[in-house]
Protein backbone atom coordinates (compact mmCIF):
# COMPACT_ATOMS: atom_id res chain seq x y z
CA UNK A 1 0.00 0.00 0.00
CA UNK A 2 1.39 3.62 -1.05
CA UNK A 3 0.39 6.83 0.63
CA UNK A 4 2.29 9.80 0.61
CA UNK A 5 3.19 8.61 4.15
CA UNK A 6 4.69 5.35 3.78
CA UNK A 7 6.74 7.30 0.36
CA UNK A 8 7.93 9.70 3.36
CA UNK A 9 9.02 7.33 5.94
CA UNK A 10 9.82 4.69 3.44
CA UNK A 11 7.64 1.69 5.05
CA UNK A 12 5.28 -0.36 3.89
CA UNK A 13 2.36 0.09 5.63
CA UNK A 14 0.78 3.95 6.76
CA UNK A 15 1.09 2.68 10.39
CA UNK A 16 2.87 4.56 13.04
CA UNK A 17 3.65 3.26 16.46
CA UNK A 18 2.49 6.10 19.39
CA UNK A 19 5.24 7.44 21.18
CA UNK A 20 4.60 5.93 24.93
CA UNK A 21 7.05 7.20 27.81
CA UNK A 22 8.43 3.92 29.50
CA UNK A 23 6.27 1.20 27.26
CA UNK A 24 7.53 2.45 24.08
CA UNK A 25 10.60 0.43 24.65
CA UNK A 26 12.99 -0.55 21.62
CA UNK A 27 12.20 -3.86 21.96
CA UNK A 28 8.43 -3.24 20.98
CA UNK A 29 9.43 -0.44 18.12
CA UNK A 30 12.04 -2.76 16.41
CA UNK A 31 8.78 -5.02 16.22
CA UNK A 32 6.67 -2.37 14.94
CA UNK A 33 9.47 -1.37 12.41
CA UNK A 34 10.21 -5.18 11.36
CA UNK A 35 6.14 -5.41 10.61
CA UNK A 36 6.98 -2.69 7.86
CA UNK A 37 5.32 0.15 10.43
CA UNK A 38 7.25 3.05 11.96
CA UNK A 39 8.52 1.97 15.31
CA UNK A 40 9.29 4.76 17.84
CA UNK A 41 10.71 4.82 21.22
CA UNK A 42 9.17 6.91 23.44
CA UNK A 43 11.90 9.16 25.23
CA UNK A 44 8.95 10.81 28.04
CA UNK A 45 10.70 9.40 30.63
CA UNK A 46 14.45 9.45 29.52
CA UNK A 47 17.30 11.33 30.17
CA UNK A 48 19.54 11.84 27.33
CA UNK A 49 22.16 9.20 27.77
CA UNK A 50 19.02 7.04 28.39
CA UNK A 51 18.04 7.96 24.88
CA UNK A 52 21.20 7.27 23.29
CA UNK A 53 21.40 3.81 24.58
CA UNK A 54 17.59 3.36 23.00
CA UNK A 55 18.79 4.26 19.49
CA UNK A 56 22.10 1.95 19.59
CA UNK A 57 19.51 -0.78 20.88
CA UNK A 58 16.88 -0.37 18.32
CA UNK A 59 19.79 -0.41 15.72
CA UNK A 60 20.83 -3.62 16.94
CA UNK A 61 17.53 -5.29 16.60
CA UNK A 62 16.12 -3.65 12.70
CA UNK A 63 17.65 -1.60 10.09
CA UNK A 64 14.51 -0.45 8.81
CA UNK A 65 13.71 3.20 9.59
CA UNK A 66 12.25 4.25 13.09
CA UNK A 67 11.59 7.10 14.99
CA UNK A 68 11.99 8.67 18.15
CA UNK A 69 9.04 10.56 20.07
CA UNK A 70 9.81 13.52 22.08
CA UNK A 71 7.29 15.27 24.72
CA UNK A 72 7.64 19.33 25.05
CA UNK A 73 6.76 18.80 28.88
CA UNK A 74 9.95 16.91 29.77
CA UNK A 75 12.20 18.89 31.15
CA UNK A 76 15.07 17.35 28.96
CA UNK A 77 13.46 18.20 25.38
CA UNK A 78 16.62 20.51 24.51
CA UNK A 79 19.07 17.79 24.87
CA UNK A 80 16.77 15.07 23.81
CA UNK A 81 16.48 16.68 20.41
CA UNK A 82 19.86 16.94 20.41
CA UNK A 83 20.60 13.00 20.76
CA UNK A 84 18.12 12.97 17.62
CA UNK A 85 20.51 14.76 15.83
CA UNK A 86 23.62 13.83 16.81
CA UNK A 87 22.51 10.35 16.11
CA UNK A 88 20.41 11.51 12.89
CA UNK A 89 17.18 9.13 13.78
CA UNK A 90 15.29 8.77 10.94
CA UNK A 91 11.92 10.70 12.21
CA UNK A 92 11.44 12.42 15.52
CA UNK A 93 7.12 13.27 16.59
CA UNK A 94 6.28 15.10 19.56
CA UNK A 95 3.67 15.74 22.01
CA UNK A 96 2.03 17.66 24.30
CA UNK A 97 3.00 21.03 23.09
CA UNK A 98 4.74 23.50 20.46
CA UNK A 99 7.77 22.16 18.85
CA UNK A 100 8.28 24.97 16.28
CA UNK A 101 11.80 25.84 17.44
CA UNK A 102 13.30 22.34 16.88
CA UNK A 103 11.47 22.06 13.54
CA UNK A 104 14.21 23.94 11.47
CA UNK A 105 17.31 22.44 12.34
CA UNK A 106 16.25 18.82 12.39
CA UNK A 107 14.94 19.36 9.17
CA UNK A 108 18.66 20.59 7.90
CA UNK A 109 19.77 17.37 9.06
CA UNK A 110 17.73 15.38 7.13
CA UNK A 111 15.12 14.49 9.85
CA UNK A 112 11.84 13.81 9.32
CA UNK A 113 9.66 15.66 11.90
CA UNK A 114 5.99 15.02 12.51
CA UNK A 115 4.39 17.15 15.49
CA UNK A 116 0.95 15.25 17.34
CA UNK A 117 -1.48 18.12 17.30
CA UNK A 118 -4.67 18.42 18.93
CA UNK A 119 -5.80 21.33 16.86
CA UNK A 120 -6.28 22.44 13.73
CA UNK A 121 -4.34 26.35 14.25
CA UNK A 122 -1.38 24.04 15.26
CA UNK A 123 -1.33 21.99 12.62
CA UNK A 124 -1.32 25.22 9.84
CA UNK A 125 1.48 26.80 12.06
CA UNK A 126 4.18 23.36 11.77
CA UNK A 127 3.37 23.53 8.78
CA UNK A 128 4.41 26.49 7.97
CA UNK A 129 7.25 25.98 10.10
CA UNK A 130 8.24 22.97 7.91
CA UNK A 131 7.01 20.07 9.56
CA UNK A 132 6.50 16.72 6.72
CA UNK A 133 3.12 15.71 8.12
CA UNK A 134 1.17 16.44 11.16
CA UNK A 135 -0.20 13.68 13.89
CA UNK A 136 -4.05 14.47 14.79
CA UNK A 137 -4.66 13.40 17.78
CA UNK A 138 -8.31 13.11 18.99
CA UNK A 139 -9.26 12.58 22.68
CA UNK A 140 -10.14 8.84 22.49
CA UNK A 141 -6.37 8.45 22.73
CA UNK A 142 -4.60 7.01 25.55
CA UNK A 143 -2.39 9.35 28.07
CA UNK A 144 -2.23 13.31 28.10
CA UNK A 145 -4.98 14.75 25.47
CA UNK A 146 -6.67 17.93 23.85
CA UNK A 147 -10.62 18.52 23.79
CA UNK A 148 -11.54 17.37 20.64
CA UNK A 149 -12.67 14.06 19.04
CA UNK A 150 -10.57 11.81 16.69
CA UNK A 151 -13.77 12.06 14.40
CA UNK A 152 -13.82 16.19 14.57
CA UNK A 153 -10.01 16.67 14.30
CA UNK A 154 -9.01 14.36 11.90
CA UNK A 155 -11.94 15.47 9.44
CA UNK A 156 -10.50 19.76 10.08
CA UNK A 157 -6.98 19.22 10.44
CA UNK A 158 -7.52 17.46 6.67
CA UNK A 159 -9.33 20.11 5.44
CA UNK A 160 -6.23 22.69 6.82
CA UNK A 161 -3.54 21.71 5.61
CA UNK A 162 -1.78 20.62 2.31
CA UNK A 163 1.31 18.18 4.14
CA UNK A 164 -0.55 14.67 5.04
CA UNK A 165 -2.50 13.49 7.96
CA UNK A 166 -1.96 10.57 10.17
CA UNK A 167 -5.01 9.80 12.47
CA UNK A 168 -4.79 9.01 16.24
CA UNK A 169 -6.69 8.13 18.87
CA UNK A 170 -9.45 5.25 19.08
CA UNK A 171 -7.71 3.54 16.38
CA UNK A 172 -7.11 -0.13 17.04
CA UNK A 173 -8.12 -1.81 13.87
CA UNK A 174 -8.86 -1.82 10.40
CA UNK A 175 -12.56 -0.26 10.69
CA UNK A 176 -10.86 2.52 12.36
CA UNK A 177 -7.90 2.97 10.11
CA UNK A 178 -10.91 2.72 7.08
CA UNK A 179 -12.74 5.76 9.10
CA UNK A 180 -9.67 7.43 9.00
CA UNK A 181 -8.93 7.88 5.48
CA UNK A 182 -12.61 8.40 4.80
CA UNK A 183 -11.97 11.91 7.20
CA UNK A 184 -8.97 12.13 4.98
CA UNK A 185 -5.59 11.01 6.80
CA UNK A 186 -3.19 9.28 4.74
CA UNK A 187 -1.87 7.12 7.71
CA UNK A 188 -2.63 5.91 11.33
CA UNK A 189 -1.06 6.03 14.37
CA UNK A 190 -1.97 3.47 17.35
CA UNK A 191 -0.73 3.41 21.04
CA UNK A 192 -2.76 1.20 22.93
CA UNK A 193 -3.23 -1.28 20.34
CA UNK A 194 0.72 -2.07 20.45
CA UNK A 195 1.08 -2.01 24.46
CA UNK A 196 -1.37 -5.67 23.95
CA UNK A 197 1.14 -7.55 22.01
CA UNK A 198 3.22 -9.84 22.59
CA UNK A 199 6.56 -7.72 22.28
CA UNK A 200 5.11 -5.23 24.59
CA UNK A 201 7.50 -5.01 27.57
CA UNK A 202 4.85 -3.73 29.91
CA UNK A 203 4.12 -5.49 33.01
CA UNK A 204 1.35 -8.33 32.72
CA UNK A 205 -0.88 -6.81 34.89
CA UNK A 206 -1.19 -3.95 32.15
CA UNK A 207 -1.93 -6.25 29.58
CA UNK A 208 -4.59 -7.71 31.43
CA UNK A 209 -6.14 -4.32 32.39
CA UNK A 210 -6.24 -3.78 28.57
CA UNK A 211 -8.22 -6.97 27.61
CA UNK A 212 -10.75 -6.41 30.60
CA UNK A 213 -11.82 -3.09 30.16
CA UNK A 214 -14.50 -1.84 28.03
CA UNK A 215 -15.04 1.43 25.84
CA UNK A 216 -16.27 3.32 28.89
CA UNK A 217 -13.85 1.75 31.19
CA UNK A 218 -11.44 5.16 30.92
CA UNK A 219 -11.35 8.12 32.99
CA UNK A 220 -9.80 11.66 32.45
CA UNK A 221 -7.09 12.20 35.48
CA UNK A 222 -5.49 15.53 35.69
CA UNK A 223 -8.25 17.95 33.76
CA UNK A 224 -8.39 20.04 36.77
CA UNK A 225 -4.52 20.62 37.23
CA UNK A 226 -3.88 21.43 33.58
CA UNK A 227 -2.83 18.33 32.68
CA UNK A 228 -5.19 16.03 31.35
CA UNK A 229 -4.35 12.34 30.80
CA UNK A 230 -7.02 9.55 29.98
CA UNK A 231 -5.90 5.97 31.95
CA UNK A 232 -8.04 2.55 32.84
CA UNK A 233 -10.38 3.64 35.44
CA UNK A 234 -9.66 2.13 38.85
CA UNK A 235 -9.89 3.01 43.08
CA UNK A 236 -6.44 5.28 42.14
CA UNK A 237 -7.54 6.97 39.32
CA UNK A 238 -11.03 7.76 41.37
CA UNK A 239 -8.70 8.73 44.24
CA UNK A 240 -7.07 10.88 42.03
CA UNK A 241 -10.12 13.02 40.62
CA UNK A 242 -11.13 13.50 44.01
CA UNK A 243 -8.00 14.95 45.07
CA UNK A 244 -7.97 17.34 42.11
CA UNK A 245 -10.56 19.16 43.74
CA UNK A 246 -9.65 18.75 47.20
CA UNK A 247 -6.20 18.81 47.60
CA UNK A 248 -4.60 19.57 44.29
CA UNK A 249 -1.14 19.33 45.80
CA UNK A 250 -1.77 16.06 46.87
CA UNK A 251 -3.26 15.11 43.79
CA UNK A 252 -0.04 16.15 41.71
CA UNK A 253 2.02 14.22 44.44
CA UNK A 254 1.02 10.95 43.90
CA UNK A 255 0.80 11.38 40.23
CA UNK A 256 4.58 11.84 40.02
CA UNK A 257 5.96 8.12 38.76
CA UNK A 258 2.66 6.62 38.31
CA UNK A 259 2.96 5.99 35.02
CA UNK A 260 6.33 3.99 35.53
CA UNK A 261 5.04 2.24 38.76
CA UNK A 262 1.77 0.69 35.62
CA UNK A 263 4.42 -0.04 33.35
CA UNK A 264 6.86 -1.62 35.36
CA UNK A 265 5.17 -3.03 38.27
CA UNK A 266 1.66 -3.49 37.56
CA UNK A 267 0.56 -1.44 40.49
CA UNK A 268 -2.67 -1.13 40.71
CA UNK A 269 -2.81 0.56 43.96
CA UNK A 270 -0.73 3.44 42.91
CA UNK A 271 -0.19 3.02 39.02
CA UNK A 272 -1.60 5.23 36.30
CA UNK A 273 -2.53 2.62 33.39
CA UNK A 274 -2.67 5.14 30.42
CA UNK A 275 -4.69 3.60 27.62
CA UNK A 276 -7.02 5.00 25.45
CA UNK A 277 -11.16 4.35 25.10
CA UNK A 278 -10.04 1.30 21.91
CA UNK A 279 -9.05 -0.91 25.16
CA UNK A 280 -12.80 -1.93 24.64
CA UNK A 281 -11.87 -2.95 20.81
CA UNK A 282 -9.19 -5.08 21.85
CA UNK A 283 -9.49 -8.70 23.45
CA UNK A 284 -6.77 -10.72 22.09
CA UNK A 285 -2.33 -10.55 22.83
CA UNK A 286 -1.29 -10.86 19.52
CA UNK A 287 2.37 -10.57 18.02
CA UNK A 288 3.02 -7.07 16.61
CA UNK A 289 3.40 -8.51 13.12
CA UNK A 290 -0.15 -10.32 12.87
CA UNK A 291 -1.51 -7.02 14.39
CA UNK A 292 -0.29 -4.52 11.48
CA UNK A 293 -1.70 -7.89 9.26
CA UNK A 294 -4.90 -7.61 11.06
CA UNK A 295 -5.27 -4.18 10.72
CA UNK A 296 -3.88 -3.79 7.21
CA UNK A 297 -6.64 -7.03 5.91
CA UNK A 298 -10.10 -5.84 7.69
CA UNK A 299 -9.12 -1.75 6.41
CA UNK A 300 -9.30 -3.53 2.85
CA UNK A 301 -12.51 -5.70 3.95
CA UNK A 302 -14.23 -2.37 5.33
CA UNK A 303 -13.32 -0.22 1.98
CA UNK A 304 -14.97 -3.13 0.02
CA UNK A 305 -17.51 -3.62 2.29
CA UNK A 306 -18.36 0.19 2.27
CA UNK A 307 -18.18 -0.22 -2.33
CA UNK A 308 -22.01 -1.34 -2.50
CA UNK A 309 -23.09 1.86 -1.55
CA UNK A 310 -21.66 3.77 -4.30
CA UNK A 311 -22.17 0.84 -7.25
O1 LIG B 1 1.78 13.65 24.34
C1 LIG B 1 0.90 12.86 24.22
N1 LIG B 1 0.58 11.94 25.15
C2 LIG B 1 1.20 11.86 26.37
S1 LIG B 1 2.49 12.80 26.90
C3 LIG B 1 2.46 12.07 28.38
S2 LIG B 1 3.52 12.50 29.70
C4 LIG B 1 2.87 13.91 30.33
N2 LIG B 1 2.93 14.06 31.62
C5 LIG B 1 2.45 15.16 32.21
C6 LIG B 1 1.90 16.19 31.50
C7 LIG B 1 1.79 16.06 30.15
C8 LIG B 1 2.30 14.91 29.55
C9 LIG B 1 1.48 11.12 28.40
N3 LIG B 1 0.82 11.03 27.28
N4 LIG B 1 0.13 12.85 23.10
C10 LIG B 1 0.31 13.82 22.10
C11 LIG B 1 -0.55 14.96 22.35
N5 LIG B 1 -0.16 16.19 22.19
N6 LIG B 1 -1.83 14.95 22.76
C12 LIG B 1 -2.26 16.22 22.83
C13 LIG B 1 -1.19 17.00 22.47
C14 LIG B 1 -1.10 18.41 22.37
C15 LIG B 1 -1.84 19.25 23.19
C16 LIG B 1 -1.69 20.63 23.06
C17 LIG B 1 -0.21 18.95 21.45
C18 LIG B 1 -0.07 20.31 21.34
C19 LIG B 1 -0.80 21.13 22.13
O2 LIG B 1 -0.61 22.44 21.92
C20 LIG B 1 -0.56 23.31 23.00
C21 LIG B 1 0.29 24.49 22.59
O3 LIG B 1 1.21 24.80 23.35
O4 LIG B 1 0.06 25.02 21.50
Amino acid sequence: MRTRITELLEIEYPILMGGMAWAGTPKLAAAVSEAGALGIIGSGAMKPEDLRKAIDEIRKLTNRPFGVNVILVSPWADELVRVCLEEKVPVVTFGAGNPAKYIRELKENGIKVIPVVASDSLAKLVERQGADAVIAEGMESGGHIGEVTTMVLVNKVARSVQIPVIAAGGIADGRGMAAAFALGAEGIQMGTRFVASVESEVHPVYKEKILKASIRDTVVTGAKLGHPARVIRTPFANKIQELEVENPMQAEELLVGSLRRAVQEGDVERGSFMAGQCVGLIDDIKPVKQIVEDVMREFKETIERLKKYVE
